[in-house]
């Protein structure tokens, strides 16, 4: 038999977008591994560009979805979306009482992002007066945290003033989520004498749909797991942010949040480091000791949408001539190659489609067989990098790389320079991915050959 995982429920509205409510919350317990019940509120009519309508599911059909769900066994968490009106947030908090459930997390769903009212004025009046007290974790957006709390927020001191009202009406912790303050998003964290803020990097693009529902149920998923509140909140705030970079322009509207983003990337992570192994022993058999520097090579394989050095695949202990071969004295791994690491990333800022990188030696033999290959070639010269650039360190080749690029109008084949002070000079391959990388290398390795004959 299966044991049971741990398990959430989200009560919350229907989005069929799919980018926000119910889906967004099930998606969100799936990727933290936690088994996701729901149980439906309210039907909008909506799509990517806003809601259209509202239809508040019947008070009774909702009492006897949850009652259903209540009678059937454990539940680890709740979290708590779109109720839509009074009768739904009475019921609800009925259930709740007589379950004893305390792990209740709240997001106070007022409004949609475009304005849509999805919570009816009175029903704004109950969820205050009936839900704050059985809430373990309240978490609101400013204006959400304003209406509530009666406070304006202007200035990130008010936060404080606000929570502290929420606390006074039963809400054991408040989140003032901070994302459409100007400046870097912080998060305000309060149980009533103690504050925690959570910084992170706003990510650049513009709104994205279903942001609220997904943190609220990352954080529930963890909560649920078992975590305690402040390790919930950081780790819900990194799964935030990996979902945004991951959203997806699927309509003509907004861009929807990807809460399956992490598991896309890991399983992603696993098939990347099989296919650089597999290429790895292609270019092992092919015996091209021959193209190998005398700092040796390396290759780099970026994630999609790859943003740092541990999105990027290479090997933490290089690819070693040994004679006419290689050997490859340690496995792939993420972050494993910083030197051509900064390099794909800087590929990637200009053409995403080019993820795979391997350096080279370099002479003007090899050029020549690049040049005969029809390869696109491009080069900088290092005594010409900015000398502020030069005194950071592991800058030069992005300098470089970018350089090269700017110069050419396009992402080449081949980045070349001839070296400088104690840097050896080098040639870089450039591909799309590792399969059209080995090609490339393979190509240029057997022409060589023959020129050298
Ligand atoms: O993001 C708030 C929200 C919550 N739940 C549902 C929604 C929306 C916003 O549109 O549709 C069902």
């Amino acid at each position: 038999m299966k044991t049971a995982t741990k398990t959430a429920l989200t009560i919350a509205g229907f989005d069929p977008s799919g980018g926000a409510g119910l889906q967004a919350d099930l998606k969100t317990f799936s990727a933290f591994g936690v088994s996701g019940k729901t149980v439906v509120t309210s039907i909008t009519i909506q799509n990517t560009m806003g809601v259209e309508g509202v239809h508040d599911i019947l008070p009774e059909v909702v009492e006897q979805q949850l009652n259903a769900i209540l009678i059937d066994g454990k539940l680890d968490a709740i979290k708590i979306g779109m109720l839509g009106n009074e009768l739904i947030v009475q019921l609800v908090v009925r259930l709740l009482r007589r379950y004893r459930i305390k792990k209740i997390v709240v997001d106070p769903v007022i409004y949609s992002s475009s304005g849509k009212s999805l919570l009816s004025a009175s029903g704004v009046q109950i969820l205050k007066k009936e839900l704050l007290p059985v809430t373990f974790l309240l978490t609101p957006n400013l204006k959400e945290a304003e209406i509530l709390s009666g406070i304006k927020i202007k200035k990130a001191s008010d936060r404080i003033r606000a929570a502290r009202v929420l606390i006074k009406m039963g809400a054991k912790n408040i989140l003032i989520k901070g994302g459409h303050l100007k400046g870097k998003p912080q998060d305000f964290l309060f149980d009533g004498s103690r504050s925690l803020c959570f910084d992170a990097d706003r990510i650049p693009g513009g709104e994205v749909h279903g942001t609220g529902c997904t943190f609220a149920s990352a954080i529930t998923a963890c909560l649920a797991k078992g975590m305690d509140i402040d390790s919930s909140v950081k780790e819900a705030k990194e799964f935030i942010g990996i979902s945004i970079i991951g959203s997806i322009n699927s309509g003509k509207g907004l861009a929807q949040v990807e809460p399956m983003t992490s598991l896309y990337k890991n399983a992603e992570r696993y098939s990347m480091s099989q296919r650089v192994l597999r290429a790895v022993d292609i270019l092992k058999d092919c015996c091209i000791g021959g193209l190998i520097p005398e700092v040796q090579s390396n290759i780099g394989f970026g994630l999609e949408n790859a943003l740092t050095i541990g999105d990027v695949i290479g090997f933490p202990a290089r690819i070693v001539k040994c004679g006419e071969s290689i050997i490859i004295p340690s496995p792939p791994c993420f972050g494993g190659s910083r030197h051509v690491a900064d390099i794909v990333l800087t590929v990637m800022q200009f053409d995403s489609s080019k993820r795979a990188v391997m350096n080279i030696k370099y002479n003007a033999d090899l050029i020549k067989v690049c040049r005969s290959l029809k390869f696109s070639l491009a080069s900088f010269d290092r005594a010409k990098e900015p000398k502020k650039i030069r005194s950071l360190e592991g800058s030069s080749l992005e300098w470089g790389t970018a350089f090269s690029i700017r110069k050419c109008g396009f992402v080449p084949d081949i980045i070349y320079d001839k070296g400088g002070m104690q840097k050896e000079e080098m040639i870089r391959v450039i591909a799309d991915d590792i399969e059209s990388l080995v090609e490339k290398i393979l190509k240029i390795h057997r022409r060589y050959l023959k020129a050298l004959t």
